[in-house]
């Protein structure tokens, strides 16, 4: 029981790192987690420049084609949970970034290893003033409808 309710905790604390969250401490942990359809979904939108820079995600420098969007470019950055509370490492998961409106970009995330674990990550470009509405859509196994999840993002 004592393990079960330290594991959740302390993988919160890992993520937070991991998703490179650039808000003040001030900022909600609520607002960097969604719950859809008993998954918890982690995410994390930082400026690429940011997502280079943090020690821990060294592998952005070669991922997702080797090359970063020079202006605008920011990181998504995906974690997936199941129900149990288990790390969810073979799904598609894509995410469409627009600002509100407009048609935006939607592309399939890549598999991306941080620390021995498996996240889902990719870079867009948001030119625009925002809000940006982002919409997560993953395909896990044996699961037929996609989880679906919807968040919102104002560039600082
Ligand atoms: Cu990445």
């Amino acid at each position: 029981m004592k393990t079960l309710y330290v594991a959740p905790w302390r993988r919160r604390v890992v993520l937070t790192s991991l998703l490179g969250v650039v808000a003040s401490a001030s900022a909600a942990d609520s607002r960097q987690h969604i719950n859809a359809s008993g998954y918890d979904i982690y995410y994390g939108l930082v400026p690429a420049q940011v997502a280079t820079q943090h020690p821990q995600s060294h592998e952005e420098r070669t991922m997702h084609g080797g090359r970063l969007p020079a202006r605008d470019g920011y990181h998504l950055l995906i974690a997936l949970f199941d129900s149990g509370g288990a790390r969810v490492t073979q799904a598609e998961i894509r995410a469409t970034v627009a600002e509100l409106g407009m048609a935006g970009t939607s592309k399939v995330l890549e598999p991306m290893q941080i620390d021995g674990t498996t996240s889902f990550g990719g870079y867009f470009v948001l030119s625009g003033e925002g809000p940006y509405r982002i919409d997560v859509q993953a395909r896990v196994p044996d699961r037929a409808a996609p989880v679906e999840a919807v968040f919102e993002f104002k560039r600082r």
